[in-house]
């Protein structure tokens, strides 16, 4: 007997990874899919995160779909990392051009999803109050999509506008004449607050942890580049394709604490001149050694110092109390020339902690600072933060929100035992925010396509991950992060710390994109090893 269903599959989210889930099982595989997105347009967190200066970290002949040589010989990109707006419309481009639009729902939040054993369906209903029968889910939600707003206390009694960099409005924001606070010096922090102070009459920045940054060095793209680009996009993805993060940069041999002080000055200052995320890569075991790791860590904080020139402020940037890389590092244009700028000034408020928002600003434990408009740059409720606003609820009325009450745990960061056919793109357990997400996504996708082709092909009704393999694969995760400097780093956004209450576990896996790959693939030729088939 045919089931009644809605769709074969519904998605969730129309970001890079929602999209192409979409195309891949409705026009590959031939059935029916339909994402449901909360937005009123597609982009994800490219639709969500407006706010000045927000452009990704990787370069934009490498943040894009690969899939298609088609959309890759048709889109141009204008300079060498892709501003929110430029990729806000390539994503409408690839939308329209692979003709998606017709199957995504927008303005529909996904608020309960329940697992109906008897029938092996999903039930999914959405805040418009309708409800939906599909056979699999593939949340495609977005690792940093879930806003963290501090609870500041006395928010409610600030008369100025309060925005929060993930969520920023469409209409423009008007600095200009203004007197702006800004909370939070991570990536959105960095990219912000050179643009602001651009036009601002003054800008004050409230720093909890001091950041290293690298200089992005963005340029426009020569013709000359991007035409030779097109001719070899196969050679750039079989760069991507070998490399530990997505990147198209070689990972290195190197160790840095061995090389001799000259060479591996000369490396890393030609590194430090071709900017970007690049630098990371100068050596090969910056986050196993200390010992190497302090190398590249005061190289950078000795740049910070010879740019800034008030000794108070290079201090309190360069006072770095944590490892580089071991937070997500951001990279950036201008940020630390920024702060030589007389209308921009720098709050160490671990030195003087927040005390509340009044009327008329924020207030330290020991100063008042008057301000017209608070920026909150305090990042998100990172990797699990969207898929738990939803009450999800598997085998047995399992609820995912218990499952993971003591930190996330999955199998390969695409399933979780007890709850059959749901998928995650790019979930916690999995390298996703560890790479170019792109590369991440599309690895993904294609493994759950294939996944999904493998079950209608056998006639089997469900895939579920075993108990036992998921232990397992926690445990690896855990054992490949603590091989590495970056669980030792507390306060980081990685092992959810930046969220009260949060449980602290590592949650993406430090092994490798390609090293993943190859995991997941081996795992789906063995028959899903590690997976329950019914
Ligand atoms: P991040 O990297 O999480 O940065 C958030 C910043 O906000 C960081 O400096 C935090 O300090 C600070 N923060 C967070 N909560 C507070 C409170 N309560 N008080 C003061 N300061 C606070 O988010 P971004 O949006 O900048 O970047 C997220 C990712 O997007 C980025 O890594 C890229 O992958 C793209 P902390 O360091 O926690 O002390």
């Amino acid at each position: 007997m045919k089931q009644e269903i809605d769709f074969d599959a519904i998605i969730i989210g129309a970001g890079f990874s929602g999209l192409y889930q979409l195309y891949k099982l409705r026009d590959e595989l031939g059935i029916s899919a339909h994402i449901f997105e909360a937005a009123e347009d597609v982009g994800g967190t490219w639709y969500w995160n407006r706010y000045p200066g927000a452009r990704c970290d990787s370069e934009s002949h490498t943040y894009c779909y690969y899939f298609s040589d088609e959309l890759l010989q048709k889109w141009e990109w204008s300079e060498r990392y892709p501003g929110q707006v430029e990729i806000l419309k390539y994503l409408n481009f690839a939308t329209d051009h692979l003709k998606l639009r017709s199957d995504i729902s927008f303005n529909n939040k996904i608020t309960n999803m329940d697992f109906l054993e008897d029938e092996n369906i999903w039930l999914v209903r959405s805040d418009s109050g309708k409800t939906y029968k599909t056979r699999y889910v593939i949340n495609a939600v977005g690792c940093l999509s879930s806003a963290n707003k501090p609870n500041i206390p006395g928010i409610v009694n600030f008369n100025g506008d309060i925005y929060h960099t993930g969520e920023w409005p469409h209409e423009e924001v008007v600095f200009k004449n203004k007197k702006v606070g800004v909370i939070g010096t991570g990536s959105s922090g960095i990219q912000a607050i050179p643009v602001i102070a651009e036009s601002a009459e003054k800008v004050t920045v409230f720093q909890r942890t001091p950041n290293y940054s690298i200089p992005a060095r963005n340029q426009k793209l020569t013709d000359e580049f991007v035409k030779n680009f097109k001719t070899k996009t196969s050679e750039w993805l079989e760069k991507m394709l070998l490399s530990r993060g997505g990147h198209a940069w070689p990972s290195p041999s190197e160790h840095c604490f061995d090389t001799p002080e000259k060479e591996r000055l000369e490396i890393l200052n030609a590194a430090w001149v071709a900017g970007g995320l690049g630098f990371r890569e100068c050596f090969d075991d910056i986050l196993t050694d200390i010992k190497s790791n302090n190398i590249m860590s005061d190289f950078i904080k000795d740049k910070i110092k010879s740019t800034v020139k008030d000794p108070l402020k290079a201090e309190t940037l360069s006072n770095i109390d944590h490892p580089f890389s071991t937070k997500r590092p951001p990279i950036d244009t201008n940020y630390f020339e920024t702060f030589n700028k007389k209308s921009v000034e720098l709050i160490d408020i671990r030195a003087d902690p927040l005390k509340d928002i009044y009327d008329n600003g924020i207030r330290t434990e020991s100063t008042s600072f008057p301000l017209d408009i608070i920026v909150f740059a305090t990042g998100f409720d990172a990797m699990t933060g969207s898929l738990l606003k939803i009450d999800i609820k598997g085998r047995s009325k399992l609820n995912l929100r218990d499952t993971w009450s003591g930190g996330p745990q999955t199998y390969l960061g695409l399933q979780v035992a007890g709850f059959p056919n749901m998928f995650m793109l790019t979930g916690p357990g999995s390298p996703s925010v560890l790479t170019n997400m792109p590369r991440a996504i599309e690895q993904h996708v294609e493994w759950v396509t294939e996944c999904i082709s493998h079950l209608e092909e056998n006639n089997l009704k469900t895939i579920e991950a075993s108990s036992q393999a998921m232990k397992g694969w926690v445990e690896h995760v855990n054992e490949t992060a603590n091989k590495t400097l970056l669980p030792k780093t507390k306060h980081s956004w990685y092992l959810g710390a930046n969220i009260p209450g949060k449980p602290q576990v590592f949650m993406p896996y430090t092994g490798g994109l390609n090293n993943y790959r190859d995991i997941c693939d081996n795992i789906a030729e063995e028959g899903y090893t590690g997976f329950i088939l019914s």
